[in-house]
């Protein structure tokens, strides 16, 4: 979600305008080489992600010519089909839609816009293929690993430092855990998205949706980035080898664009291997962008668990011989996003966001367990586990499309009779939830709901007892909280993050590029501010990771 006017329109660290080519089909308005140039560029930096590359469609509509362009005549109906044309196209890109759709007009000028509106008529532009050997020429060994320090070289508490996005100014900064004072401040790829942590704790693994991938060593005086390679041009996911006897050994990264996944070496990023993902989907149709949307790594087999967004299926990639990678394929239902492990780390659980499901995979049997139907858009980042005073243990999820909490049995064991059921639906205050979080030490359940069109309800987070869902303990409005004056972007509360121990939890206040964003840590026991981080430094932050929890996958 391009949100805020939080996607910044910087030139990507790694050019992928020039080398674009057209996909053949009818042309629509005249575009100057100029002008297509610049679309090329807003459509890949802002559209893309829920789009795609291709325009055929996935967390948002498809935007081929065929609906996009009015007929030959400029009339907009053919067999009960409306055709958009540049009127309709610009109000919808100004001002959003019901369906999800995010307002740009506080992002982008009329003129671009209008460009937009133009540019989405003709046929989408497909960029180039991206090979082993381009990956190769992108790899950086900044620091090799036996000038690596042989112990920690400071005095850092590792295991309770927050790894936090910076989404606009393509960063992560580093924060110790008992000072909240920012240690490091590190560049890593455009638009940075998400930070996962090697199985020993020491390495940090970064990726930007330019597909960059940093290499952070926590270990070092100063914590920096020790390699880096770029994994495709457009990328999201990451994560590491985690199984007994391969800790640290390997990473994986997985594209949108190309729609591929790259495996390397963990502690040099030296490139190994890419997998294409294109392929059928699960209805038996072709697609040529099967994004690999959310990884995971087991912990009970050398397995990864890669989820594909437009086809359905979710491979288990078993890294125990690289040479001969072997592939479970679980077909499930579209189009999948993000997800989580249970409290077992036996299943895990990922959204299928268009089918308003839930796949749940068992790791175990190599198997899909159940799709287990939820309320609109189920969104659980990577969920939520908690035992559930009358189900047993429980996996929670949010919605982007519904204004309730799912909470998913998964103890079949035990609880057989609520496992891969939706056995409550707890009342959020609103739609446009992406974040939910609990831990194992707490008592509290935490939900975000920054995609909500009003104010008061995206600059909030609703926390309730997990002795009594019924209605959530307390309503806590985090931009006021912060004590920053308020701003005409809304500041979005956005991605509750506990502390190593679990007594605190660290919100993200997302504001606009030039306005003061701000991280409010709450005491998760008596629901009041501890602290309010606002470094200057600290431009726009989105997801925070704590190393301990990330490493451990404790949610
Ligand atoms: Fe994310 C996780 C994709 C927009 C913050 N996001 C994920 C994952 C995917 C994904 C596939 C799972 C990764 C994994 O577990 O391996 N995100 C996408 C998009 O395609 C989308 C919708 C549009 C885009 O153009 O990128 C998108 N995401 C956003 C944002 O706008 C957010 C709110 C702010 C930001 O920083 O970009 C955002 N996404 C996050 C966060 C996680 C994430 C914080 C990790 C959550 C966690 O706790 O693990």
């Amino acid at each position: 979600w391009a949100i805020g006017g939080a996607f910044a329109l910087a030139a990507l660290p790694f050019a992928v305008g020039n080398a674009f080519a057209q996909a053949s089909g009818s042309a629509g308005p005249e575009l100057t080489a100029a002008e297509k140039e610049q679309a090329k560029k807003i459509y890949f930096e802002r559209c893309a992600g829920c789009h795609g590359v291709l325009r055929k469609g996935a967390t948002g509509k498809n935007l081929e010519p065929h609906w996009t362009k009015k007929l030959p005549d400029g009339s907009t109906q053919e067999g009960g089909t409306t055709k958009l044309g540049t009127g309709r196209l610009e109000k919808i890109i100004s001002y959003g839609t019901e369906g999800g759709m995010v307002n740009f007009d506080d992002i982008l000028s009329k003129d671009e816009i209008n460009l937009m509106a133009r540019y989405i008529q003709t046929p989408p532009d497909v960029p180039p293929e991206f090979s082993m050997k381009d990956m190769e020429a992108t790899w950086k060994l900044i620091v090799p690993v036996d000038q690596r320090p042989k112990k920690q070289m400071n005095k850092l508490n590792l295991q309770k430092i927050m790894s936090v996005t910076l989404r606009d100014t393509g960063e992560v900064a580093l924060i110790d855990g008992d000072t909240k004072e920012i240690s490091s401040i590190v560049k890593t790829g455009y638009a940075v998205h998400i930070s996962r942590v090697s199985a020993s704790g020491r390495y940090v693994y970064v990726i930007g949706r330019d597909g960059r991938l940093s290499l952070i060593d926590l270990w070092m005086e100063k914590p920096a980035v020790v390699a880096e390679v770029k994994v495709a041009y457009d990328a999201r996911s990451v994560d590491t080898s985690k199984f007994k006897g391969f800790e640290d050994k390997y990473a994986i990264a997985g594209g949108y664009w190309p729609p591929q996944y790259a495996i390397m070496d963990g502690a040099t990023l030296k490139p190994i291997k890419i997998v294409s993902t294109r392929g059928m989907t699960v209805d038996g149709e072709y697609h040529p962008e099967p994004r690999v949307a959310s990884i995971v790594a087991s912990m009970t087999k050398p397995e990864w668990v890669v989820n594909i967004k437009e086809t359905g299926q979710i491979k288990l990639v078993d890294y125990s011989d690289i040479n001969n990678l072997k592939e479970t394929t679980i077909e499930s239902a579209k189009f999948l996003h993000d997800g989580g492990w249970d409290a077992s780390k036996r299943y895990f659980l990922v959204a299928a966001n268009a089918s308003n499901k839930v796949a749940v995979v068992d790791t175990k049997e190599g198997k899909l367990a159940a799709l287990v139907p939820t309320a609109k858009i189920p969104h659980p980042g990577r969920g939520a586990n908690f035992v559930h005073p009358q189900f047993g243990p429980v996996w929670a999820t949010g919605h982007l499309g519904a204004d309730v909490i799912s909470l998913i049995g998964t103890d079949p064991a035990k609880h057989k009779a609520n496992a891969w059921k939706v056995v409550q639906e707890v009342k959020n205050t609103g739609s446009g939830n992406l974040f939910v979080k609990t831990h194992p030490k707490s008592k509290h359940l935490w939900a975000d709901a920054p995609q909500n069109p009003e104010r008061e309800v995206a600059e909030s987070v609703a926390v309730w007892n997990i002795s009594d869902l019924s209605k959530p303990t307390k309503i806590l409005n985090v931009a006021k909280d912060s004590g920053l004056p308020e701003t005409k972007a809304i500041r979005r509360a956005v991605h509750p993050e506990y502390s190593a121990d679990g007594t605190e939890v660290w919100i993200s206040l997302w504001g606009g590029k030039t306005d003061q964003s701000a991280i409010v840590v709450y005491d998760d026991k008596t629901l009041t501010v501890k602290k309010v981080i606002t470094d200057p430094k600290m431009i726009t932050p989105t997801g925070k990771f704590n190393i301990l929890n990330t490493q451990h996958d404790v949610y």
